[in-house]
């Protein structure tokens, strides 16, 4: 670790109240990622609200709905993952829906009321052939005036140009965790071949929707550092989705040791400090999640959630225990 850059980093924090940073380009050290998770959890919560406050609606949260567009058969290693070939977990494949579908789903999505719409597909990454019927897809999705995101694997130079091109607002693609734990969990594909997927979606103007996952096995450390990755993007992303891994038979990372929901919490909060301008969004790992942390996420800063009872593959709460939770904590769809 590079101990000048941290004192000068640390410097402006101290020099910041207790609302924090400020500046957009501020530089996160992953000790100062670690130092916040280390902070006693109400200083850590206040703070986090505090922020949260100063730059969002604090009863408003985000509706996105997911959709698989592709489903299954992945080439890719991705331990966590259900839709990996290699890995026996049940999951139907399934060839690439229709543009009907697609589109008969995302109305239904804005009529629950989710104000965008995702679509996922399990791809290493897209092929020609591939992109044409997404761009079709996304076209149609953003003419019923919904907000279209796409998650669709790794992109070649052009295809972002393509997406944006068609009127693709964010797309989707996770660092997943720290560098020095990726390996443990990926091989097919280098934390770099992702970084440049990153900057391809940021150079074509397209919203960088990135986050990760935890309650893989990784330290707080690790977390840490998956955080101080993601807000040292320059500039870090608009939207960033905290994965609670869901353990599904079959992968490697089922069976792997739960989580202290509270260092999810803690996760979410330093998400929040770290990126003060992004959405942050409380994803996979719903369902498993009692009403009170989920409220506990929220007061730390997360103001988006995916919403639909399913998530690509796996469960996702029902629309209706959604509504009543919202309702249960006076917040409101933005
Ligand atoms: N195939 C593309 C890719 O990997 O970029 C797009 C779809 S992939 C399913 C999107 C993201 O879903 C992954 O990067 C990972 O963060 C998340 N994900 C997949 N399986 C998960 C699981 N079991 N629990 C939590 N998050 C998961
Ligand atoms: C993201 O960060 N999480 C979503 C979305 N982006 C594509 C996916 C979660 C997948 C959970 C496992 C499944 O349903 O297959
Ligand atoms: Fe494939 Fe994406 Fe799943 Fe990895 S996360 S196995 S790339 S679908």
């Amino acid at each position: 670790m590079n101990l000048d850059s941290l004192t000068i980093s640390e410097t402006q924090n101290d020099s910041s109240s207790i609302t924090g940073k400020s500046d957009d380009s501020v530089y996160w050290s992953v000790a100062e990622v670690q130092s916040l998770l280390d902070t006693p959890f109400n200083d850590l919560i206040y703070r986090a609200q505090s922020i949260h406050r100063q730059h969002h609606d604090a009863n408003g949260v985000q509706l996105s709905t997911l959709i698989s567009v592709k489903t299954g058969g992945c080439p890719e290693d991705c331990g966590y993952c259900p839709q990996a070939a290699r890995y026996h977990t049940g999951v139907d494949n399934q060839d690439m829906l229709s543009l009907d579908e697609v589109v008969s789903a995302a109305a239904a999505a804005k009529a629950n009321g989710a104000s965008r719409f995702c679509m996922g597909a399990a791809w290493r990454g897209p092929k020609q052939r591939d992109m044409d019927k997404m761009t079709e897809m996304v076209r149609a999705v953003k003419s019923l005036g919904m907000e279209t995101c796409a998650t669709l694997g790794l992109l070649k130079p052009g295809q972002a140009q393509q997406l944006g091109d068609a009127g693709l607002d964010y797309y989707n693609h996770n660092l997943d965790t720290a560098p020095e734990f990726y390996e443990e969990i990926i091989t097919t594909r280098q934390y770099q071949d992702r970084l440049d997927t990153l900057q391809q979606v940021r150079n074509a103007g397209i919203n960088v929707c990135c986050g990760g996952i935890v309650g893989m096995g990784e330290t707080r450390l690790s977390r840490a550092g998956l955080i101080a990755q993601l807000a040292n993007l320059n500039p870090y992303p608009e939207s960033v989705p905290i994965n609670h891994l869901v353990q599904v038979q079959g992968t490697p990372l089922y069976g792997t040791a739960a989580l202290d929901p509270l260092e999810f919490v803690r996760t979410i909060a330093a998400a929040r400090i770290t990126m003060p301008k992004a959405m942050v969004r409380l994803s996979a790992g719903r369902q498993e999640m009692s009403d009170a942390v989920q409220a506990l996420c929220f007061l730390a800063g997360a103001n988006s959630i995916f919403y639909g009872d399913k998530l690509l593959t796996t469960g996702n709460p029902e629309t209706d225990r959604d509504r009543a939770l919202l309702d249960k904590l006076g917040l409101h769809a933005l």
